[in-house]
């Protein structure tokens, strides 16, 4: 009897307490948006991704909250773009090869030239260092120090390191997203 008023009682709250959010995965080519993106809709692990041209959508539902998830392309030609679909999201999710030192520097050019836009003032930043499962792959403390991340004061930034591919502080990373989408801190 419990059981059942229990569950009564939580399809009552999802009614009421329903929340819609969006936000922006961005990074360089390569760095596994889409991948993670399919992961956090399916909880699966798809090889065969192919390079986003442009931008891709996608409505993911997890509990009570609906998730717009805008996924853009990170290729040279399609970084222009990432501050027109940053602007207004809940959280903007920054993902880094981990791996690939060779990009590293890049990175941070771009993950600079973002947060230097008026337009992204105070939007959370949730910075994912993903590929952990590679052996090369650096630790958060690393991502930290080459990313520059403590010298942001202009927003809340939180940094996790990730693997898409064997689902590693995925359910870390939602709780953080979902959160900023209920305006907690
Ligand atoms: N080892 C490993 N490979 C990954 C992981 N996540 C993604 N990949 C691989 O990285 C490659 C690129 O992944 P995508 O998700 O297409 O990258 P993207 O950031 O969307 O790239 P663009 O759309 O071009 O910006 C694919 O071959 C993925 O299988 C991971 O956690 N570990
Ligand atoms: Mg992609």
């Amino acid at each position: 009897m419990a059981s059942i008023l229990n569950s009564i009682l939580e399809w009552l709250r999802s009614l009421f307490f329903k929340t819609e959010m969006e936000l922006t995965l961005v990074g360089l080519q390569n760095s596994g948006k889409t991948t993670l993106v399919n992961v956090i809709a399916s909880g699966q692990f798809m090889e065969d991704t192919i390079p986003t041209v442009g931008f891709n959508m996608r409505k993911v539902t997890k509990g009570n909250v609906t998730m717009k998830l805008w996924d853009i392309g990170g290729q040279p030609r399609f970084r222009s773009m990432w501050e027109r679909y940053c602007r207004g999201v809940n959280a903007i999710v920054f993902v880094v090869d981990a791996a690939d030192h060779s990009k590293l520097e890049a990175a941070y050019t771009e993950l600079k030239i973002l947060l230097e836009k008026p337009q992204l003032a105070n939007i959370p930043m949730l910075v994912l260092g993903n590929k952990n499962d590679l052996d090369d792959a650096l630790s958060v403390k690393q991502l930290i120090e080459v990313l520059h991340l403590q010298s942001i004061t202009n927003r809340e930034v939180s940094c996790y390191s990730i693997s898409a591919k064997n689902q590693v502080n995925i359910d870390v990373t939602l709780q953080w997203l979902i959160k900023k989408g209920k305006g907690q801190k």
